[in-house]
């Protein structure tokens, strides 16, 4: 298939809010630059219902979603030397080319090489989409589309994994299987670990027990936080979350006291770190405000909606508190990925625990229904 269109089949977002369709797409030979992958398992998350329900001003439509994945390498494009056909990869939404200003700088994980041409679902050499239904360009989604059985990446988007010897197909596919959750997973962990440097003894507040917030739950855990409060709306939510760290819960529909002032009361004063994992422009106020004066940190992992904006009192960062935000967990895509994988090899961190659903691709329209319910973390689709 080398040097060819591949057709496949592949969940079109024809327009936001109205049902996936599996269609079948042409998908382009990579360019420079480019590696082709065989989508092998992908999961669902909710920055891919947030940008098929409208609300992402990044979003574009006809597209292919899909951003959490793994797969293997079937071709690659003119002076892609890191990777090549049959390499186990993820391909990651946030780049890593070592070279751009952002790279060098040491001081973020964002990359700046193919940032803009990912956010208007085209790929950067030729500003074209390499998706196509009978000549009619499809564009592409965080740089990943892996809603598809084939997709294009640029080669500085993808983690390369070890590979595995190929006993037999049941742990090959195992093996992505868990893959696929890692990668979620390590978005919650990387908040703690990089962005806000839990140190052990810390009091850490988390709004929204969902996938993510149970990640960073864990990853508060191996950091030592001494309490790890979970906040949620629905208190089914405590019943998991206790396997993942969280040691106290506040259902904040119990209080009539607004939760940042129950939080501050039960913690003499505030928490070190906060993090919010739902999205809530509200809650992320709440979450800065429960921290502690002089050094509370409150990081925000969750996606909000177009047009919403935060707001606090200046005073509160006068006085001491940090906001800051994380994307992709702040690790290195390309570099920390691996590691990431080597961890769970060594069952150091969780994975299989995060899936809770298994489907194939013909079932993605009931998979965003299971995402919505309540018992459901990650729903994983086989290709
Ligand atoms: P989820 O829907 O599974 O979890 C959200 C949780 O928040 C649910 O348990 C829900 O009951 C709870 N909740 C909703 N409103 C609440 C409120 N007002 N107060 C308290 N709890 C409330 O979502 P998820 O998959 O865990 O993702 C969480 C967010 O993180 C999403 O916005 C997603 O887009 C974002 N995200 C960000 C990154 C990043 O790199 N920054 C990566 C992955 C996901
Ligand atoms: N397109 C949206 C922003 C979406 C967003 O914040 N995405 C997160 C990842 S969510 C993963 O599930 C992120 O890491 N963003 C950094 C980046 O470079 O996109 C908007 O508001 O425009």
């Amino acid at each position: 298939t080398q040097g060819q269109i591949i057709t496949c089949k592949a969940a079109v977002a024809w327009e936001p809010n109205k049902p996936l369709v599996i269609e079948d797409v042409q998908v382009a030979p990579p360019q420079a630059g480019e590696v082709r992958i065989k989508v092998l398992f992908t999961a669902l998350c909710h920055t891919d219902a947030y940008t098929w329900s409208g609300k992402d001003p990044e979003g574009l439509f006809p597209c292919i979603l899909g951003h959490e994945a793994a797969g293997i390498v079937e071709s690659v494009g003119e002076g892609v030397t890191e990777v090549q056909p049959g390499d186990h990869v993820i391909p990651c939404y946030q780049a890593e080319c070592r070279e751009c200003k952002f790279c060098k700088s040491g001081k973020t994980n964002l990359c700046g090489k193919v940032r803009l041409a990912t956010g208007v679902g085209v790929m950067l050499t030729d500003r074209q989409s390499r998706f196509s239904i009978n000549g009619k360009p499809i564009y592409h989604f965080m740089g990943t589309s892996t809603f598809s059985q084939y997709t294009v990446v640029h080669d500085v988007s993808v983690a390369k994994i070890d590979p595995i010897a190929p006993l037999d197909k049941l742990i090959v596919i195992f093996w992505f299987h868990d893959l696929c959750i890692r990668y979620t997973l390590h978005i919650g962990l990387g908040a703690v670990w990089n962005t806000a440097k839990v140190e052990p003894g810390s009091i850490v507040a988390i709004f929204g027990l969902g996938t993510v917030g149970l990640a960073v739950a864990e990853g508060a855990k191996a950091a030592g936080a001494s309490r790890i409060i979970g906040i949620d709306i629905d208190s089914k939510k405590y019943d998991t979350a206790k396997n993942f760290g969280v040691n106290e819960f506040i259902n904040p529909k119990d209080h009539e006291k607004p939760i940042q002032q129950v939080i501050v009361d039960q913690t003499d004063g505030g928490v070190d770190y906060s993090f919010e994992c739902i999205g809530n422009v509200s809650v992320m106020r709440a979450a800065l405000e429960c921290c502690h004066k002089g050094w509370g940190t409150s990081v925000i992992v969750g996606v909000a909606a177009s047009g919403q904006e935060i707001s606090t009192r200046p005073f509160q960062l006068v006085t001491g508190r940090v906001w800051k935000g994380t994307a992709f967990g702040g690790f290195k895509s390309r570099s920390q990925v691996p590691w990431l994988v080597d961890k769970y090899l060594k069952k150091e961190i969780k994975v299989d625990e995060y899936i809770t659903h298994n489907l194939t691709l013909a079932d993605i329209n009931k998979a965003f229904d299971l995402m919505h319910e309540g018992g459901c973390l990650r729903v994983v689709l086989s290709m």
